[in-house]
């Protein structure tokens, strides 16, 4: 009998195939996530697993394992998997690094040219037949070229970030727990600087730090209150590192001129009060979703199970396993 390999969500067809030729395929590619019970059960019975941030991995799902030896994730972010009990139990824990992150740099600055420029409203105004005639003062947005931008978290997707503003001729700052080496700075054009000086001096700030303990609500009301009248906060990292109630306040009360938002605390629960907001764009979790990105992920995530039911260490395990 072939091992069993669960995908739990849905999934590039040319990878299913490549996957069938090896193993047997049990593919959940309704759209719908699966529930806890049908997760344990899908554990319970794999030998490999193709997974989502939709899905929970905790300790109680995966203490169901019998002869389970991959939860691969399809994404970057792996906070949905508890990955000590899953190296506890011997099963390795893989994501899908070095492979989005140009694609997500180029979605990041697709908000940010996108907030400065208001153009989600202003398109809507158009659609809506709102548009009689040149306006002095329709949609004035802010300028990008010459400003300053913050990244937070300069991993693979914030230097991708950092790199792209060159371009745009900009003081780029950046703050995270370590300091990157020299060269890597002079290479980006970036300014190491303190958490309250990236939020004090930053037109644009974006978030590209994981979901930890540490980075839980890293940006809260405090932070906020720090930030321009006129700045801009773009994120694309997990929802609860910021603070989604405390930026609904603050955008109701214009204290920041605008945000974009791609992931949410409870998502995909909107926060409340976000959709009623004008100087927010709200966007479906869709960082990495171009069809080259999300291919090579799939490749990624299978070669990665390939390895493991083939006896070899795979070869993006999760930082920490
Ligand atoms: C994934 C992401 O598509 O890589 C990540 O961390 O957020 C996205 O690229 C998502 O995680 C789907 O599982």
């Amino acid at each position: 009998m072939k091992p069993l390999i669960t995908i739990t969500q849905v999934f590039p067809e040319k990878a299913i195939e490549r996957l069938g030729q090896q193993f047997e395929v049990r593919y959940h590619g309704s759209g719908q996530s699966l529930s806890l019970e049908a997760l344990g059960q899908a554990t319970a019975e794999s030998a490999g697993m193709v997974t989502y941030l939709s899905d929970k991995i905790d300790q109680s799902i995966i203490a169901q394992a019998q002869s389970l030896k991959i939860i691969a994730n399809y994404g970057a972010g792996f906070n949905n998997i508890d990955v000590a009990s899953a190296r506890a139990k011997g099963i390795f824990v893989t994501n899908t690094p070095g492979v989005l992150h140009e694609t997500t740099a180029d979605f990041t600055w697709a908000l940010i040219l996108g907030t400065a420029r208001c153009i989600i409203p202003a398109d809507r105004f158009t659609r809506e037949g709102k548009f009689h005639g040149w306006g002095a003062k329709l949609f004035l947005g802010h300028d990008v070229y010459g400003k300053t931008l913050g990244v937070i978290g300069c991993g693979e997707i914030g230097r991708a970030v950092a790199r792209r503003a060159t371009g745009f001729n900009m003081r780029v700052l950046y703050h995270q727990r370590n300091r990157l080496p020299e060269s890597e700075e002079q290479l980006l054009g970036a300014e190491f600087v303190s958490l309250e000086q990236i939020l004090s001096e930053s037109d644009y700030l974006t978030v590209h730090v994981p979901l930890t303990d540490e980075t839980k609500y890293m940006i809260g009301e405090k932070e906020i209150a720090l930030m321009k009248p006129t700045a801009y906060l773009i994120h694309t990292a997990r929802g609860k590192v910021v603070d989604d109630k405390a930026l609904v306040s603050a955008l109701k009360e214009n204290r920041i001129a605008g945000a974009a938002l791609d992931v949410f605390e409870d998502e995909p629960a909107l926060t409340e009060g976000l959709t009623e907001l004008d100087n927010c764009v709200i966007l479906p979790h869709i960082g990495s979703a171009s069809f080259d990105t999300r291919n090579t992920m799939a490749e990624l995530v299978v070669d990665n199970i390939i390895d493991a039911l083939e006896g070899r260490t795979p070869r993006t395990l999760v930082p920490g396993w």
